[in-house]
């Protein structure tokens, strides 16, 4: 597949699995193309000898927190929007990102870890449930896991137990066993464009690696935002102002008016306008989403300019094919850096349509830190 997703709702079977089993597979998160520049990125950054944010686990483990902030070619998983919805639907519009973790888990026989007696299996924000109790520690952060080298039964994929983040207690694995009953590896495409989403109940593992090469996963982890991120703070990253406001959401917005006074709720409000408005709500809502993906089009890091939020022209193009099949008559052509010229041969609806259109733009537009473009709405009205 070499046309990225378009931005799509959360999938009712997706959520249903996920509310049963803990975990589920979101098809085709990533394209073959994006998948391709993320390995780049990170064998690079394995291959460095930084130690910001270095994560050198048993086992021979090697890998960052906080990736995003050590290369912008990360960046397109941050608002993925193959996934972010489903994540929002799972948690809700008030949440940030807890960590991007780049994982390089070495091809061998485990000797220190996955051994009888040191099985490895656990939840994560292991500290919650030693401080509230198994009854207590509810559904608090989401990861959505990547893998970047070749997907092969050998290659050590996560392992999961379906049902555990419901489990009263901790599973039990035989005497001389390492995995629980019932425990699997999800079905993942050969292609590794799939995502697995998990939440810190569920009880997981790193898979046993016999490929002959690392296996390098990424997870991205989400969680509600009066959770501490596990990453430094994005402080370099925060100031990039191609960052869509979803993004800078994500990055850790604060509570602030831009004269520094306290606004309750106000750092949650991009994910939460974009989710009541997104391409899961109505014609001219898709609209909106539509505009929100192509104001990452902007210059971005380096000077490199980064393909809107996403995927760039080609997720224009598919997008563009997504909204014309919503708006039927209407054409809505976007042209970087303005909002869009429009034509529709039925121009009373395309004007009604963009004028809905503009007045749900209005409060994005004016978000602390996004830089409006000028003549956006007047533009949409002409
Ligand atoms: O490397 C893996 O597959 C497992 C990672 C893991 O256990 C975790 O992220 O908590």
């Amino acid at each position: 597949m070499s046309t990225p997703p378009p931005p799509f709702a959360p999938d009712a079977g997706t959520i249903d699995a996920f509310e049963r089993d803990g975990y589920a597979v979101i098809r085709n998160a990533i394209t073959p193309a994006l998948r391709d520049r993320l390995l780049t990125a990170a064998e690079k950054l394995l291959g460095s000898d930084i130690t910001q944010g270095r994560d050198r686990g048993g086992d021979g483990k090697d890998g960052f927190r906080g990736c995003l902030n050590l290369d912008p070619a990360f960046l397109p998983l941050l608002a993925n929007p193959a996934v972010l919805p489903t994540v929002v639907q799972l948690l809700s519009p008030n949440i940030h990102l807890l960590s991007a973790h780049l994982i390089a888990l070495p091809s061998g026989p485990p000797r220190t870890i996955r051994i009888p007696g040191r099985h490895g299996w656990h939840r994560d924000m292991y500290g919650v449930t030693a401080d509230l109790g198994f009854p207590h520690t509810p559904r608090m952060a989401i990861k959505a896991a990547h893998y970047l080298t070749p997907v092969t039964p050998d290659c050590g994929l996560t392992m999961f137990l379906p049902g555990s983040h419901r489990l009263p207690e901790e599973p039990v694995v035989p005497a001389g066993a390492i995995d629980p009953p019932g425990a699997v590896t999800p079905h993942i495409s050969v292609t590794g464009t799939d995502a697995v989403l998990f939440e810190n109940r569920t009880w997981h593992t790193g898979g046993i690696n016999l490929s002959g090469n690392p296996r390098i996963a990424l997870m991205l982890q989400y969680g509600y935002r009066w959770l501490h991120p596990v990453d430094d703070p994005a402080t370099d990253l925060r100031k990039d102002p191609a960052l869509t406001p979803s993004e800078q959401q994500l990055l850790g917005l604060p509570d602030r008016h831009p004269d520094g006074s306290l606004a309750k709720g106000s750092g949650a409000a991009p994910i939460r306008s974009w989710w009541e408005s997104g391409p899961w709500a109505s014609t001219s809502a898709q609209m909106r989403w539509y505009g929100l993906l192509a104001r990452g089009s902007a210059p971005s890091h380096s000077g490199v300019r980064r393909p809107s939020c996403w995927e760039g022209e080609t997720a224009r193009r598919s997008l563009h094919a997504r909204l014309m099949e919503k708006a039927r008559k209407v054409i809505f052509v976007l042209t970087h850096p303005s909002w869009g010229t429009l034509s529709s041969p039925d121009p009373v609806e395309a004007r009604t349509l963009l004028k809905t259109a503009a007045k749900r733009l209005a409060p994005a537009v004016a978000m602390p830190g996004n830089t409006p473009h000028s003549g956006t709405i007047g533009d949409l009205e002409k």
